[in-house]
């Protein structure tokens, strides 16, 4: 059964056809599992939200002031002020996408501070990213001298701080030495060129405030601004930052998926999405003293899983196992096995905690801006760091000290394990492929016929991983090289897709391809700040080739939208020329076909708003050469994203 929603061309999934569509056995196991021991999980409140509201979905709820909320009908065309629908729905999405800009900005200024207090002495960690500090003070022109490594990276991470929070007229930095000349004239003409997170992030909101503007291609300007202003401040801030911090990744081979936790060892998992305390958590927890306390209390060692993007961040450096995304965090507490959850920052939801109190798992918190109640909390905060250490070693404590406390009786680990490569990176994906030159040369033949970022959340309105899944398999037999992040990486890790057996679903150029240069067809690329790393590629390729990037057989899919911070990513990526499709009607009101005036056989044409318009029909594509596709049904999606590449290989006269 499904939720029918006709009025957005599509249905949403009840619990049984998740368990009937969800890829992954182990989810299965344990969706029916958690239901056996009378727990709930986000199925089942998603159930009781039924039918959800239809002016939140299309986006046409306004609740910018205290007079409304207004909802826009044919009835009452504008809100009580006067706004019009397409004010409504562009302000609700700039609203979202700035949200998310707010959430990477945070995140950045976490990693970038973590810098400058290692530069300044007063955090006790080691630069690991010494290629990266070098590289970074060549491109923004630093005077390199004799300065230490740790001097060049406060020079860096002051750079870093200055696009975060800039208020005069001036440039991102990051934007200026990253983004393609082409595009920075464009962007300059449309007059677009954003100040900082912070300065954008004001603006937006100011813009969109009851009596601000009210002309809504001024408001899709900001957006576009802001969007750059989330590209170049907060998702390059953030994952250069932290390859200056942690290193940068090297491709590592690993097994995944729940069946890494083990019944007779400690289980902690690390979740979140800025692993500095962690980093210094798993130094503790590698400390003789903490092992041997785990076997006192009976257990034969502790295990560490990843969930959301900590967990692709630990599996890319270090190779830890990563188990589950944001939808999966609930079922990996159902196992019963998880001793404890030591969480950052962003995408751990309350329910997690609710059904942790019930299978007696143990949640620590370690950042100021994420409190759970109830939890342990002990943060990390890079301008205050003196207790760092100390409160890492409490962290692993507090954490294997759980094994001795809790009920064991519940305790089910479906026994599934996955072969999975992750760790790529910009670097490691050209020199794997045979260098710039090379990569140019297999995609004019064909041997690689487009290149995909499938990325982003997991949202309750597909079946649970079944887009991501679906999706990618079939761009693999159409020759399609898949790169991935957050939390849609952990669904093709998962199934198999990040490993060098899955060449025999490729079509025969990819094939070949996986054969000749030992890569997996999926490539994971990290957490979902690192999708920089595909888009320095993306910019490489189309420079290499001399090819505006609008040009190029690439192309963003988000099959599962899901947090604020998605809106960004796919806009990032569409700022730059490359076309985006998602999984599921963004809020925006559906252009439903109408019936043709005066046509005697039925005949259709497509409905029409002026945002839908813009986004998905030719505003977009005349100004950025890019437009979005919407497509919830998987193998028609995979059908949109395979015509996409086809059509632009047929443009540039290549096979
Ligand atoms: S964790 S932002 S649900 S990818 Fe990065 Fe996953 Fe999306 Fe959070």
């Amino acid at each position: 059964m499904s939720y029918k929603y006709p009025y957005l061309n599509t249905d949403m999934p009840d619990k049984n056809e998740v368990l009937q569509k969800t890829p992954n056995k182990a989810t299965k196991e344990l969706i029916r599992k958690i239901s056996g021991d009378g727990n709930e999980t986000y199925l089942d409140r998603f159930a009781s939200q039924q039918p959800q509201c239809s002016f939140g979905l299309n986006g046409t709820c306004c609740r910018m002031c205290q007079w409304g909320p207004c909802r826009i009908t044919e009835k009452s065309p504008r809100g009580i002020c006067g706004r019009s629908q397409d004010d409504i729905v562009i302000s609700n999405i700039i609203r979202s996408l700035v949200s998310g800009l707010a959430a990477h900005g945070r995140h950045a200024h976490e990693i970038i501070y973590t810098i400058k207090g290692i530069a300044e002495g007063k955090i006790n960690l080691k630069l690991k990213g010494i290629t990266r500090i070098y590289e970074m003070a060549e491109k923004l022109e630093l005077d390199i001298g004799n300065k230490t490594e740790n001097q060049l990276a406060g020079e860096i991470a002051d750079i870093l701080v200055e696009d975060l929070g800039r208020m005069d007229n001036k440039n991102i930095r990051l934007l200026e030495v990253f983004a393609p000349e082409e595009r920075k004239k464009l962007w300059g003409e449309l007059g677009i060129l954003p100040r900082s997170a912070a300065y954008e992030i004001m603006e937006a909101l100011h813009m969109t405030t009851l009596g601000s503007c009210s002309d809504w291609k001024a408001i899709a300007g900001q957006e576009k601004r802001s969007a750059l202003a989330y590209c170049y401040s907060t998702l390059f801030g953030s994952s250069l930052a932290t390859e200056i911090l942690f290193g940068i990744p090297e491709p590592n081979e690993t097994e995944v998926n729940y069946g890494v936790l083990k019944k007779d060892h400690v289980n902690i998992l690390v979740h979140g999405h800025s692993p500095v305390m962690i980093e210094k958590v798993l130094e503790k927890i590698n400390l003789p003293e903490i092992q041997q306390l785990a076997r006192d209390y009976g257990a034969k060692g502790i295990v560490i899983g990843g969930l959301c993007c900590t967990g692709t961040e630990l599996l890319a450096r270090y190779g830890i196992p990563s188990v589950t995304n944001i939808l999966g965090q609930e079922f990996v507490i159902g196992t019963g096995a998880v001793d404890c959850v030591v969480v950052d920052m962003q995408c751990v939801i309350p329910g997690m905690k609710i059904l942790a109190d019930c299978y007696g798992t143990q949640v620590i918190t370690t950042c100021n801006s994420n409190r759970i109640p109830g939890a342990v909390h002990l943060p990390f905060d890079p301008e205050k760091p003196e207790t760092l250490d100390e409160d890492a070693y409490t962290i692993a404590k507090t954490a294997v000290e759980a094994f001795k406390d809790r009920d064991r009786s519940k305790i089910h680990i479906p026994d599934v394990k996955t072969k999975a490569y992750g760790g790529w990176g910009y670097e490691s994906i050209v020199d794997a492929l045979g260098g710039l030159d090379n990569m140019a040369e297999l995609l004019k033949q064909g041997r690689i016929k487009g290149i995909a970022t499938v990325v982003g959340c997991n949202t309750p309105k597909v079946a649970y991983e079944n887009n991501h899944v679906t999706i990618v398999k079939k761009l693999l037999e159409s020759d399609i090289l898949v790169l991935t992040t957050g939390c849609c990486s952990h669904a093709l890790l998962n199934a198999g897709l990040c490993n060098r057996d899955a060449v025999d679903i490729c079509g025969g150029g990819l094939k070949g391809v996986i054969s000749e240069y030992g890569v997996p067809p999926v490539l994971a690329v990290g957490g979902c700040v690192d999708n920089t790393r595909t888009l320095r590629l993306f910019i490489s390729l189309a420079e290499k080739l001399k090819k505006p990037m609008k040009d190029m057989p690439f192309m963003f899919v988000g099959p599962e939208p899901g947090n604020e911070k998605t809106v960004g990513q796919g806009l990032s990526f569409l700022m730059h020329g490359v076309s985006n499709l998602v999984g599921f009607p963004a809020p925006i009101p559906v252009p439903n076909p109408i019936p043709v005036k005066g046509s005697a056989d039925g005949e259709m044409e497509r409905g029409s708003n002026n945002i839908a318009d813009y986004f998905g029909g030719n505003g977009a594509m005349e100004e950025l050469g890019a437009k979005i596709y919407t497509e919830p049904v998987p193998e028609l999606a995979a059908q949109t994203i395979k015509m996409h590449i086809k059509r632009k290989r047929n443009n540039l006269g290549w096979k």
